[in-house]
């Protein structure tokens, strides 16, 4: 924000000044837009949620989690253009306009808020939640879903940044997205879990290098989006699954959504840059971060209407 209140989508912004947004947005375009709220934080902070779409019965949905690891504040910025360029695509530009007819978005910017505000407050590096489980702080979220909770590449160790937890879903972010998900996963045709960075999309699983049933529907689709990200700025997204490409990671959000919520169109994407800048990437880069995401979301939206 600045000094006019104005929300300034070129800058990393406080948790405040993003639910602030999200409530302007909703009521600045009434009819394409509400939030919502999936539950509360560790600390009792509000975990919001935008909803980008036309009312109309049935919409096939794609959901964006966004920011479930604190120090990734390029993802919150992109989300937020992101909604951004729905809304005032409506009714303005012509593919934006028939996407938004057929696909109902909901954008949950900052998943970890606790976590979020703690990167602007006292560690700009802290990756997990803030809850109290020993004499060291935090869990990851995304080694907290119940699947294959515990398994390759987590940690029982309290002090480890992939610190699984004590439980599968001890974390009440986590709690609160598969709550939130389950309620409406009849809808849910694709689930984009959001990270920074390396410049990846990747499909399931994160547990084992083996592949899905469905990874060539979800690789072509990857290839797809890729391509799309690659025509904007020509910046390289690599796809394949997430223990093939990264490396193996159990209980993440994107293997509990295909397996669990039986999403068939789950990724996980890591957006800018390869590691020049790594968590603290410049806000110039902001907006062309933004632009590039958006040619890939149109690519998944466009496929979830049709199916
Ligand atoms: N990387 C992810 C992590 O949680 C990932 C990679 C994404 C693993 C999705 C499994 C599922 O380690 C970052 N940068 O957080
Ligand atoms: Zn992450």
């Amino acid at each position: 924000s600045s000094v006019n209140g104005e929300f300034d989508f070129n800058k990393y912004n406080r948790i405040s000044a993003i639910n602030a947004q999200l409530d302007k947005f909703a009521r600045t375009y009434p009819d394409r837009a509400s939030v919502f709220t999936i539950g509360q934080s560790y600390e009792g902070r509000v975990i919001k949620g935008i909803k980008v779409g036309i009312p109309g019965y049935n919409k096939p949905a794609v959901v964006l989690e966004g920011t479930i690891h604190a120090r990734e504040w390029i993802v919150a910025a992109t989300l937020l253009y992101n909604i951004k360029f729905l809304l005032e695509g409506y009714d303005s530009d012509s593919k934006i306009t028939e996407v938004m007819n057929k696909v109902d978005f909901y954008f949950i910017p900052v998943t970890n808020p606790d976590g979020y505000e703690y990167t602007h407050t006292n560690n700009r590096m802290w990756r997990k939640t803030r809850s109290r489980t020993s004499w060291c702080i935090g869990v990851d979220p995304n080694r907290n879903f119940d699947d294959h909770f515990g398994g390759a590449g987590t940690s029982r160790n309290p002090c480890s940044d992939i610190y699984h937890g004590p439980h599968a879903f001890s974390e009440v972010e986590t709690k609160a997205v598969s709550n939130w998900v389950l309620a409406k996963k009849a809808h849910i045709k694709a689930y984009l879990a959001v990270h920074s960075y390396s410049q990846l999309w990747m499909t399931p699983y994160g547990w084992t290098s083996k592949l899905p049933r469905d990874y060539s529907a979800q690789l072509g689709l990857a290839r797809r989006a890729t391509q799309a990200i690659r025509r904007v700025y020509g910046t390289y997204f690599k796809s394949g699954s997430i223990a093939n490409t990264i490396y193996a990671a159990s209980g993440s959000s994107c293997d509990w959504a295909y397996e669990k919520a039986k999403i068939k169109y789950s990724y996980a994407i890591e957006l800018r840059d390869k590691g020049w800048y790594g968590f603290i990437l410049p806000a110039n880069q902001i907006k062309p971060s933004a632009k590039e995401f958006f040619a890939g979301l149109l690519v998944v939206a466009e496929q979830v209407a049709k199916e």
